[in-house]
C-alpha cells in the first residue's frame, strides 16, 4: 500500500512538472556584430530562452529551443548562413537521467558531493555539519521567503568572538544553477574538515570568518526540484506571472540596462529595489558584518567567468586594477587544478550590461573592495544540467581560486 502510494506520488510529481520533451539546446556562433543582432532579434521574436549572452563576437550563444520552434529558428540560421550546432538533442532525457541518479543516492546529514541535493536534504546537511562541528559552525536565519522558507547563513569561525575580518559567499541566487549550492557545500566541507588538519585552511580560518549562504533563493530552488528544472527566479507572484530575478533587485542602478519591467520576463527586476526577501536577506546579513567584510563572492553558473563590477555600466570601479589583479591570481590557481579556463574582467565587458546585481551593490553600497560574481562550469556542453560527476572537480578548482584570492588581498 505504502509502495503504491509512493509510486502514485512520484507519477503525480512527474505529471505536474514542466516537460522539456524534445527541447534542444542550440549553440549559435555569429561571426559579425550584424549577425549577433540578427540572432538576438530572431530569438526575441521566437521567444526563445537565451541561456548565455556573451559580449565577444564569435563567442557561442546558447538557446533552449522548444520543438515547435526548431523549424523556424533553424531555417532562419541556415538562410542567413549563421553557424550553429545542437549541443543537447533531448533536454528532458538529460533531466530524467539526472533525476534517476538522485533517486538512488541517499539523503543524509553528512556531506555527499556525488549528487545534487534537494532543499530539505541541504538543510539536513547543514544541520549535520552544525552538530558535527559545534565549535566552528553557527547558523542564522537572514530572512524568510514568500513561501515561508528560511534563508540560512552558515557562519564559520575558529574563534575571535566575531572580531575577525569576514568573507561572504552566496550560492544559488538563480534556482537552476545547481552546481552553485553544491559548491557552497563543498566549501563548507573543506573549511570544517580542513581546520586543524590542513595548514593553509587553518591559517586562513584563524584570520577570517566565513559567512556562507548556501541556497539564497530557496523557493526557486525547491521549484526546480518539483516543477520546472530550468526555473531561474524566485516564486513571488506578480501580475499573473511568477518571480523576480533576485540578481536584478539590488539597489545598484535598479531598473537600468539589462533588466525587464515585465513580471513574465526571466530578468524581471521586481517592483522596487530590495522588494524581495532574498535580496533583503543578503543585504542585511552583509551589512551586519560592517567593515569586517573584506570580500564578497556570489556564485552562479555557467560560462566560466570570474567577474568584477560593474554590471550596470561600462565604467570601471575606482580600484578596478586591484580587483582585476586578484581575479587574475584566483583564475591562475583555479586553472592549475584541472586546466579549466576562466575569462576574467568587469561584468559589462565580459558578458552584458545587467543592473541591480548583488556584486555591484556589495562594492558600491556595502563598500566591499573585492566583489566578485563567478560563473562556474561549463561552457555549454551541459550548461545548467552539469552532471553530478562534475561537482567534485568544480568544487576543487573553485575553492582553489577562492583561497588564492583571499590570500592575495592587500
Ligand atoms: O545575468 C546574471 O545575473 C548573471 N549571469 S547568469 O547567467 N548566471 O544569470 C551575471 C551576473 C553579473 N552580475 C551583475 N550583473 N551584477
Ligand atoms: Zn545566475
Amino acid at each position: 500500500m505504502r509502495f503504491s502510494l509512493l509510486i502514485f506520488a512520484g507519477l503525480l510529481a512527474i505529471a505536474t512538472a514542466k516537460s522539456y520533451d524534445g527541447y534542444q539546446v542550440l549553440t549559435v556562433v555569429p561571426k559579425t556584430e550584424a549577425e549577433v543582432a540578427m540572432v538576438r532579434k530572431s530569438a526575441t521574436h521566437l521567444e526563445l530562452d537565451q541561456w548565455t549572452d556573451p559580449k565577444a563576437v564569435g563567442a557561442p550563444i546558447d538557446f533552449l529551443v522548444a520543438p515547435e520552434k526548431f523549424t523556424s529558428f533553424k531555417k532562419f540560421l541556415n538562410h542567413k548562413r549563421i553557424n550553429f550546432s545542437v549541443k543537447m538533442v533531448d533536454v528532458q532525457k538529460v533531466i530524467d537521467e539526472q533525476a534517476a541518479q538522485h533517486a538512488t543516492s541517499k539523503s543524509s546529514r553528512a556531506f555527499d558531493h556525488t549528487a545534487y541535493h534537494d532543499l530539505q536534504e541541504i538543510y539536513n546537511i547543514l544541520d549535520g555539519v552544525g552538530s558535527d562541528f559545534p565549535s566552528l559552525i553557527s547558523h542564522y536565519t537572514a530572512g524568510t521567503t514568500y513561501e515561508g522558507r528560511d534563508i540560512r547563513v552558515t557562519a564559520v569561525s575558529s574563534g575571535g568572538g566575531g572580531s575577525r575580518d569576514a568573507i561572504w559567499i552566496d550560492c544559488g541566487i538563480h534556482a537552476r544553477e545547481w552546481v552553485s549550492p553544491a559548491t557552497c557545500q563543498w566549501i563548507l566541507d573543506q573549511l570544517t574538515s580542513g581546520y586543524g588538519s590542513d595548514a593553509a585552511i587553518t591559517t586562513m580560518m584563524d584570520t577570517y570568518d566565513f559567512h556562507i549562504m548556501t541556497v539564497t533563493n530557496p523557493d526557486g530552488y525547491a521549484y526546480t526540484w518539483n516543477s520546472d528544472r530550468l526555473w531561474r527566479k524566485n516564486r513571488v507572484p506578480y501580475q499573473g506571472c511568477h518571480g523576480t530575478d533576485d540578481n536584478r533587485n539590488f539597489d545598484s542602478n535598479f531598473g537600468g540596462p539589462g533588466t525587464s519591467n515585465n513580471p513574465c520576463s526571466d530578468t524581471y527586476h521586481g517592483p522596487s529595489a530590495f522588494s524581495e526577501a532574498e535580496t533583503q536577506a543578503v543585504r542585511d546579513a552583509v551589512l551586519a558584518l560592517g567593515s569586517r567584510a573584506r570580500m564578497f563572492i556570489t556564485i552562479h553558473s555557467y560560462s566560466q567567468y570570474w567577474m568584477t563590477p560593474y554590471g550596470y555600466d561600462y565604467v570601471l570601479p575606482a580600484n578596478y586594477d586591484e580587483q582585476y589583479r586578484v581575479a587574475g591570481i584566483a583564475v591562475s590557481a583555479l586553472t592549475a587544478v584541472h586546466g579549466t579556463q576562466f575569462v576574467y574582467g568587469n561584468i559589462a565587458d565580459v558578458i552584458y550590461l545587467a543592473s541591480g546585481g548583488s556584486s555591484d551593490w556589495a562594492y558600491d553600497s556595502a563598500g566591499i573592495q573585492y566583489a566578485y560574481a563567478l560563473e562556474l562550469r561549463d561552457t555549454g556542453n551541459w550548461g545548467f544540467l552539469l552532471p553530478p560527476e562534475q561537482i567534485v572537480p568544480t568544487g576543487e578548482e573553485t575553492w582553489a581560486g577562492i583561497m588564492a584570492a583571499i590570500n592575495a588581498m592587500q
